[in-house]
C-alpha cells in the first residue's frame, strides 16, 4: 500500500503504522497464552494485583482467559492497561500472498496419469467471530473443535480459552491467538488411466478402450485440520462461511467401436 491516510496514534507507533503495509494487514493484540491455574496465587478464581498481574485487561481476568502482552501506551512506553496503543501486526492478509499450481503428466505403456495441485502460502484465517467460539450463534459446526481443546485445569496447555456461557469480553478480541496460517497444498485432480493394447482391441473387433479413474479434492496438506482452508480465502475477513469442497472420485469407461 503506497500511500493512506492515518492518524498519528498509528503513524508514529510503528508497531501499528499503516503505512507501507499490505492492504487489510491484520491488527491486535500480541498474546502471551492462557492464565494457568498457578498465576492465581491467592487462589480466589481471579487473577488480579492481588497476585502480581499489574495490567489492566478486560473485565475480571481468570485462570483459562487470555494474556495479552502490553506492548506500548500513549507516551509510547508499557502503561499496564491493554487498549489500542498496543496492537501490532498479527498476521497475513486473508488474501494469498502466493498462489500457486502445477500439473505433472506421466504416461507409460498403456497407463496415463494426469495431477493437478494446487496451493497458497503467506495467508491468515481469523479464527475469531463464529469459527470457534462456543455457543456463539453462527453457521459454522465448529464448536466440537473448541470442546475437544479447551482451558480446563486439566488442559492448562489448551488451544482455546476457557468455555464461557456467551463469548468473553477479554477473550474475543483482535489478537494473533486467534489467527491460523491458512496456507495449503491440495490435489484438486487426479486421473489415472489405462488404455487396452492394441492387439486386444484387433482380436474383440473395438477401435480403443480406456479405463480411468478420477479423484477430486482427494488429498489436502494445511495446518488447519477442522475446516476447508480452500475457502478461507473467499471472505472479506477470513471467516469461512461457504460450503467446504468436497471429495469426490469417478470411475469411466471410455469405448470407441
Ligand atoms: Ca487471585
Ligand atoms: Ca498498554
Amino acid at each position: 500500500m503506497i500511500q493512506v491516510f492515518e492518524t498519528d496514534a498509528t503513524y508514529n507507533n510503528p508497531n501499528r503504522r499503516r503505512t507501507d503495509r499490505p492492504y487489510n494487514t491484520p491488527f491486535g493484540y500480541e498474546s502471551l497464552g492462557l492464565f494457568s491455574t498457578a498465576d492465581d496465587v491467592n487462589g480466589d478464581g481471579l487473577i488480579n494485583s492481588d497476585d502480581g498481574y499489574n495490567v489492566l485487561q478486560y473485565g475480571d481476568l481468570h485462570p483459562g482467559d487470555i494474556k495479552y502482552a502490553d506492548l506500548s501506551g500513549p507516551d509510547g512506553i508499557p502503561d499496564g492497561k491493554i487498549d489500542a496503543h498496543d496492537e501490532t501486526v498479527i498476521g497475513n492478509t486473508s488474501f494469498p500472498y502466493i498462489t500457486y499450481g502445477f500439473a505433472p503428466t506421466v504416461t507409460w505403456k498403456g497407463f496415463d496419469m494426469s495431477l493437478f495441485f494446487q496451493g497458497s502460502a503467506l495467508v491468515s484465517l481469523r479464527t475469531y467471530s463464529f469459527q470457534t467460539v462456543p455457543f456463539n450463534n453462527n453457521d459454522a459446526n465448529t464448536d466440537y473443535e473448541y470442546f475437544n481443546d479447551h482451558w480446563t485445569p486439566d488442559n492448562q496447555d489448551a488451544m482455546y480459552p476457557i468455555a464461557n456461557s456467551a463469548p468473553y469480553a477479554n477473550n474475543t478480541r483482535e489478537t494473533d491467538f486467534w489467527m491460523r496460517d491458512a496456507g495449503f497444498i491440495r490435489l484438486k485432480t487426479a486421473t489415472l488411466g489405462y488404455t487396452l493394447p492394441t492387439n486386444v482391441m484387433e482380436f474383440l473387433n473395438i477401435q480403443s478402450v480406456r479405463l480411468y479413474v478420477t479423484g477430486q479434492n482427494i488429498l489436502t496438506l494445511s495446518k488447519i485440520k477442522y475446516m476447508d482452508p480452500e475457502t478461507a480465502h473467499t471472505g472479506n475477513n477470513a471467516e469461512i462461511q461457504t460450503y467446504p469442497n468436497q471429495k469426490s472420485v469417478i470411475f469411466g469407461l471410455d469405448v470407441t467401436f
